[in-house]
């Protein structure tokens, strides 16, 4: 026996036994994988091992000793993407796929964050590789320097792969087309392994490229035809009821609609946004069943998805990995249609996100980043500007525009995001107490940002922007992730089930127009891909000339399937989470019924519609209307001297610093 362990393929086998228990240890501990029978907790438990056999298998090849130091260094490699896995999923309750790597050197949307995501508890992680080594280092006299027989690394690497080939089977028959259809990052890890899961990624990003080479014009024309089933006419009333009139689209950051009348310690969070949902019901229209349609790329496809109406892609964040393709956002159609200035206003560096590049792609026309705020140590927290200056400072901002055009202008906030750190002078509320950190702060940056908006809507009526503007308030998706539903359910007061989860994605979206009246809080079902048909719709330009998923919420026709990312969908009747059909009014599961099917199947190939756009760069192949101008992204610069700014006008804005008196 101490022979065998002290030998080449001793070794061999304590390496592979350490990373499979490792990496189950890890599924069962850092990853919910939702394993709901004991076939597939079977298949959890094999998945690692195809993996393992051929990569330390490869180790074999190498000649006497070094096949110890080859292994080592293989091994350390498994486990540090298992590691970053486990770093990256604590937040994104997903895990790292090739465009996340490449999106920016903030490691995808972790960025500052990263710190708290990292335990002291960690070193667990790195018991297995220090006795590795020092199990290599004792059995230095016993190796022979020979090559071992080329049969046993074959024979070891040839049954890793059979050993896949049942995996895969096995998996099928429980999952079929898994890698076919799969939209769920999770089912891939839960069924095959991280590993696995990487190769499986590396294959598809390859694929992808390939696909925009392969597209062709007819390729739209399928597109088109699906699209022209789902076009929701106009409603009457309200088709150009905005026309030419300043758009103002505010970005609550990370908020979800739970936090609307949530009391804390029996003091509201939101007082103001209540307000606005509640009470100041001749101005908004509030939906509270609106979701987030968001998967990795965040803020990103929330920006992309409520400026093109086409979802974002399964995995990475289009703003980066598509940012070459063509688009016909709605940017670039208010100013060929109707000449507005588009503008993007946000406290953080330009290039994350990619956005100083996809921007022009949109026909963004000036794009205000940190450059053109004071980014002074007081003034910022987290990923950059506080809100309460960022508002501030943006008003000379917006106040500078061609007074001669329209302007669509997007104000993005950020002091919401996890972390969701806020300083001690900041917080107007006391956190929660349920021991987990993000949790608990998130309520006082919630409020924080609820008192950036009444400072910022105060501003605007005292500009007298407010009562003729259209408005929108919206969020981008969640901010506590699936990761926190213990603390999470001490907060709703119920247990986070995948169902309750999902429910908690809604996001507040809500809608003024200029002398029309709100109609208070209604509850149609919709998401962020109707965005861009009701503005187009409210503008008085037909939605039916471009390529539009959504439908305008206030049509007759509008459709209330609201599609995740991931192929759930939700409607006022029935909903599907991962797989399971649910009674929208009782939250009871239901058996799958024909009615059922055909939702899923329209949600599934809608999707599918929508990854052939950004895949094979479609838009290139369609034609709006006669006018249209492919936009030109070399007429665009986001450099600090975009805009002349009246520098009195700081000192009219930020002497004024505090909030307006009720009327
Ligand atoms: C950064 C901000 C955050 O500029 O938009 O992005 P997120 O991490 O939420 O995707
Ligand atoms: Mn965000």
């Amino acid at each position: 026996m101490r022979n065998f362990i002290s030998s080449k393929m001793g070794f061999f086998t304590i390496a592979a036994i350490l990373i499979w228990i490792k990496s189950y240890y890890v599924y069962l501990i850092e990853f919910n994988l939702y394993v709901q029978s004991l076939f597939q907790h079977v298949l959890l438990l094999i998945n690692p091992l195809s993996s393992t056999l051929v990569f330390l298998g490869i180790a074999l090849f190498a000649k006497g000793r070094r096949i110890g130091g080859y292994m080592i260094i293989i091994y350390s490699f498994m486990s540090l993407l298992l590691y970053s896995n486990v770093v990256f999923y604590r937040f994104n309750s997903d895990f790292i796929t090739l465009p996340v790597l490449t999106q920016t050197s903030n490691f995808g949307s972790l960025g500052s964050s990263i710190a708290d995501l990292v335990y002291w508890t960690d070193i667990i992680y790195l018991v297995d590789i220090i006795i590795l080594v020092v199990l290599f280092r004792s059995s230095k006299q016993i190796w022979s320097s020979a090559r071992m027989k080329m049969r046993q690394p074959i024979i070891i690497i040839a049954s890793g792969l059979l050993l896949f080939s049942i995996n895969l089977g096995l998996a099928e028959m429980d999952r079929p087309e898994l890698l076919k259809r799969t939209f769920d990052r999770n089912y891939i890890v839960k069924y095959l392994g991280a590993y696995n899961f990487t190769i499986y990624d590396i294959i598809q990003n390859v694929k992808s490229s390939s696909e925009r080479v392969l597209a062709d014009s007819n390729d739209i024309t399928e597109v088109k035809d699906y699209l022209s089933n789902k076009y929701a006419e106009p409603n009457e009333d309200l088709f150009g009821a905005a026309k030419g009139k300043n758009i103002i689209k505010i970005h609550l950051e990370s908020f979800q609609s739970f936090l609307i009348d949530y009391e804390l310690h029996g003091e509201e969070v939101t007082p103001f946004l209540n307000k606005l949902v509640n009470d100041n019901q001749q101005d908004f229209t509030y939906y509270k069943n609106f979701f987030h349609q968001t998967e990795q790329g965040k803020t990103a496809d929330a920006e992309l998805i409520m400026d093109n109406s086409l979802y974002g892609l399964p995995q990475g964040a289009a703003f980066v990995t598509k940012s070459n393709n063509t688009y016909q956002a709605l940017p670039a159609i208010l100013s060929q249609e109707q000449d507005y200035q588009n503008i993007v206003l946000h406290g953080d560096g330009k290039s994350f996100w990619n956005r100083d590049e996809i921007y022009k792609q949109f026909g963004i026309d000036y794009f205000f980043d940190e450059a053109y705020y004071n980014m002074s140590d007081d003034q910022v927290i987290g990923y950059g500007l506080k809100d309460k200056p960022f508002f501030k400072e943006s008003m000379p901002l917006i106040e500078s525009l061609d007074k001669d055009k329209p302007f669509y202008a997007h104000f993005m906030s950020l002091t919401h995001h996890h972390p969701y750190l806020i300083d001690e002078e900041d917080a107007t509320i006391e956190p929660a107490e349920t021991g987990d950190g993000s949790v608990d702060r998130y309520f006082q940056t919630a409020r924080y940002l609820d008192e950036s908006l009444e400072q910022f809507i105060g501003d605007l009526k005292e500009a007298d922007l407010y009562d003729d503007s259209l408005i929108v308030i919206y969020s981008d998706h969640y901010g506590i992730s699936d990761n926190h539903n213990r603390a999470m359910a001490e907060i709703t007061g119920e247990e986070i089930t995948p169902y309750k989860n999902a429910e908690l994605q809604r996001v507040p979206f809500m809608i003024k127009i200029p002398g029309v009246e709100g109609q208070g809080i209604v509850d149609d079902y919709a998401g962020q891909v109707d965005v861009v048909p009701t503005l187009l719709h409210l503008l008085g330009i037909r939605a039916d000339n471009y390529i539009n998923f959504g439908t305008d919420l206030f049509s007759e026709d509008h459709k209330e399937v609201v599609a995740f990312r991931n192929g759930d969908f939700f409607t006022p009747e029935v909903s599907m989470v991962r797989g399971t059909f649910y009674d929208e009014n009782t939250g009871e599961e239901i058996e799958i019924n024909d009615d059922l099917e055909n939702i899923q199947k329209q949600v599934q190939q809608e999707l599918e519609l929508s990854d052939k756009i950004l895949q094979g760069d479609l838009l290139r192949f369609h034609v709006p209307n006669e006018n249209w101008k492919p936009v030109d992204r070399t007429e665009y610069f986001y450099d600090s001297n975009q805009i002349e700014v009246d520098e009195s006008l700081y000192e009219k804005w930020l002497d004024r610093p505090t909030l307006y008196p009720e009327e």
